[in-house]
């Protein structure tokens, strides 16, 4: 009897830990496909392509813009922006531009959203109270919208979920003239400001491991370069380098090596062109080519494919589940019988 509680308990444990472990997946994952915002149909779309630029996809096809896409941890959604009902609203859709749904419903503007790494909560930007971006969340069916940021005729703006779920990186301008880097807890507590410039610091994204925060800064006026800091704000590192190109919209690749941004020529705010750069800053590869506006990438994490219309998540946690629990049952059978043995003789 003792022997099959304890192969019970066992059992428990491993259930537990295994499933732990599946539930806390977030952002860091096996590089996928980056999402990116292009006007060469026309209007601004949804596209989805490699990561090294090949097998360009297009996701939405409304005649309205569609901006903002921001992937889930488990690659297997997009949320995004879209004014194809009148306003900008938030949406969401799967990886392969499936089932494209509406979660907000205000007059208000609405964009710029992030999953929480869990996907059961998404953060947003929203114009509902006043002409000032003030920071929401909401589930992720849309429902129990919160707000979390309350300022004065400032702006709070661009979050951006930490992957462990603690925190939000944010951009605002309640303390300087200019957008600064910002982080607070997930509920909006201990807002702390990391940049101190008299010009803009915005658009920031976490590395994967959360311990650095990547964005675009205004080092002289007009002139953008991407800049990475450690996540409390110290040890600031130019990322890139150049007056000919505004770099913007950094997003980390899902395995820390890389980072995806969009750049334009400077003083032409017209033919944006996706790009990747490794972390260190070497590597600078162009993704895109032509005259069209592509710009806003995200990179998703290799977990998304559409296979026969349908997406298929492959989690690789959530493949070794049935496994793990296989070899902890077998190892707590092994122990107990030993135990049971030892006990006997
Ligand atoms: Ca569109
Ligand atoms: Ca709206
Ligand atoms: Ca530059
Ligand atoms: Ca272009």
């Amino acid at each position: 009897m003792k022997k099959l509680q304890l192969i019970t308990m066992l059992i428990l444990c491993a259930l537990a830990i295994s499933m732990a472990k599946v539930t806390l997946a977030a952002f860091p994952g096996t590089n996928g496909m980056i999402a990116f915002i292009s006007d060469r149909d026309d209007d601004h779309n949804i596209y989805v392509m490699n990561p090294d630029g090949s097998g360009v996809r297009r996701l939405t096809t409304d005649p309205a813009d569609d901006n903002h896409p921001s992937w889930s941890a488990d690659g297997s959604k997009i949320v995004f922006t879209s004014k194809r009902d009148g306003n900008e609203e938030i949406y969401v859709m799967n990886a392969d531009g499936s089932g494209q749904t509406r979660l907000t419903n205000d007059a208000g503007r609405d964009h710029m959203a992030s999953w929480s790494p869990d996907g059961t909560k998404i953060v947003f930007c929203s114009m509902r109270y006043d002409s000032y971006w003030q920071i929401y969340v909401m589930d992720a069916d849309g429902s129990n919208v919160q707000r979390l940021t309350d300022t004065d005729s400032t702006d709070e703006a661009q979050p951006r979920w930490s992957p462990d779920g603690s925190k939000i990186v944010f951009a605002s301008n309640r303390d300087l003239n200019e957008y600064q880097i910002y982080v607070m807890d997930y509920d909006g507590q201990n807002p702390l400001r990391l940049t101190s410039t008299n010009l803009e610091d915005f658009q920031p994204d976490w590395s994967p491991n959360g311990s650095k925060i990547v964005f675009s800064r205004e080092v002289v006026s007009d002139y953008f370069d991407l800049f990475v800091m450690d996540a409390d704000g110290t040890n600031e590192t130019p990322l890139t380098n150049t007056e000919a190109e505004n770099e913007y919209r950094p997003a980390w690749s899902p395995d820390g090596t890389a980072i995806t941004f969009c750049y334009y020529i400077a003083e032409d705010g017209e033919n944006g062109v996706v790009a990747v750069i490794n972390a260190d800053g070497s590597g600078w590869t162009d993704l895109t080519s032509g005259a069209a506006d592509d710009w806003n990438s995200n990179w998703g994490t290799y977990t998304a494919h559409a296979v026969g219309g349908e997406i298929i998540s492959i989690d690789i946690l959530q493949l070794l589940t049935p496994y793990l629990i296989t070899v902890f049952a077998a190892a707590g059978a092994i122990g107990a019988g030993l135990g049971y043995l030892r006990r006997k003789y």
